[in-house]
């Protein structure tokens, strides 16, 4: 089994997506290295690494570079499968209840926060999101929707105490799928401590007819896991110089839907927000993962996993 400690975290401590990955490292008590990151561009260190990728949070092991948190997860869990968290019941659906997590409630959960604190957030963060999204990023716009965004989030957060409500009335366990918590418990989590760090009060006055999911926010929240071992940016672009990526079984099979093939030169950018295109040829494609290769002045070889779900990717 690979060395634990060779996880390392490009993150910042606000960011509820990094949170999603701490949590799970929690769970699993897996030790890593935490690399702090800007939470605005620029991340000249990282670029090195991403290829121009810029959201939060990227995993680097060696020199293999895991772009968002849905291959960052599937990766970990093919590395360090014990104890699984991708338990039964939670095959597949996890990835469901991820889409819904990670863009139906956190745009509700943004507009709730920055509705609510949107006139203390520096001009800068401001610019920053707007070209993020590719839109204003109109904090006073969401203060007039946070009124009628903080019910939809209600809701959102309802949705779990009925499925957990539903589950003990099957005899089923506290957490939302069994007895066990698993991906789709980490998944659920992550609107509510964001949130929560903004905006606790009116989590908290939720809460208050949510009993049930209450106490499994608790228990998510118990986990402790082992404190991480920082790294500077610098620091981890030389141990991606010294590695090398680790190669995968390279292939690329005949059911590519646009019929990729090995070695090819492609990129791939997300379909949601932060479309940066990051070039390479192609070392790796499955139904779920794609690998490109790059070779950088900083960082030398590199080789970045991105998911299939949520990334375009193109020839050329
Ligand atoms: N689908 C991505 C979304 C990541 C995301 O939106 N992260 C936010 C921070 S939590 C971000 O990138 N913000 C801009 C930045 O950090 O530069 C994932 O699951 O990793």
């Amino acid at each position: 089994m690979a060395d634990a400690r060779s996880i390392i975290l490009h993150h910042y401590d606000r960011s509820p997506f990094s949170e999603k990955v701490r949590l799970y490292l929690r769970m699993k008590n897996l030790g890593w290295t935490s690399v702090e990151i800007p939470n605005v561009m620029p991340k000249p260190d990282l670029m090195p690494l991403t290829g121009g990728y810029r959201r939060t949070p990227v995993m680097q092991i060696g020199a293999d570079i895991y772009c968002d948190t849905a291959m960052i997860l599937m990766e970990l869990e093919r590395r360090f499968p014990l104890p699984a968290l991708n338990l039964p019941g939670h095959e597949g659906l996890a990835k469901m209840v991820a889409s819904w997590a990670d863009r139906i409630w956190f745009q509700v959960s943004v507009g709730v926060i920055f509705g609510t604190i949107g006139d203390h957030v520096p001009e800068a963060f401001k610019q920053d999101r707007a070209a993020l999204m590719g839109r204003p990023f109109d904090t006073d716009a969401m203060k007039a929707a946070a009124p009628m965004l903080r019910d939809q989030w209600r809701a959102h957060l309802m949705t779990l105490e009925e499925r957990l409500e539903g589950g003990r009335g099957a005899g089923s366990g506290n957490w939302l799928i069994s007895t066990k918590p698993g991906l789709v418990d980490v998944h659920a989590h992550m609107n509510i401590w964001f949130v929560e760090q903004h905006v606790a009060d009116f989590v908290a006055q939720c809460f208050e007819g949510a009993p049930l999911a209450l106490d499994w926010y608790t228990r998510m929240k118990a986990f402790e896991g082992q404190q991480p071992e920082a790294l500077s940016s610098t620091d981890a672009l030389a141990i991606a110089t010294r590695a090398g990526p680790r190669l995968k079984a390279a292939t690329v099979d005949g059911l590519e839907p646009q019929g990729l093939v090995l070695g090819e030169p492609v990129a791939v950018a997300p379909e949601d927000y932060g479309r940066d295109w990051v070039t390479g040829a192609l070392v790796h494609a499955d139904d779920q993962c794609v690998i490109l290769q790059r070779t950088d002045a900083k960082a030398e070889s590199i080789h970045i996993h991105f998911p299939r779900a949520g990334y375009m990717v193109r020839r050329g």
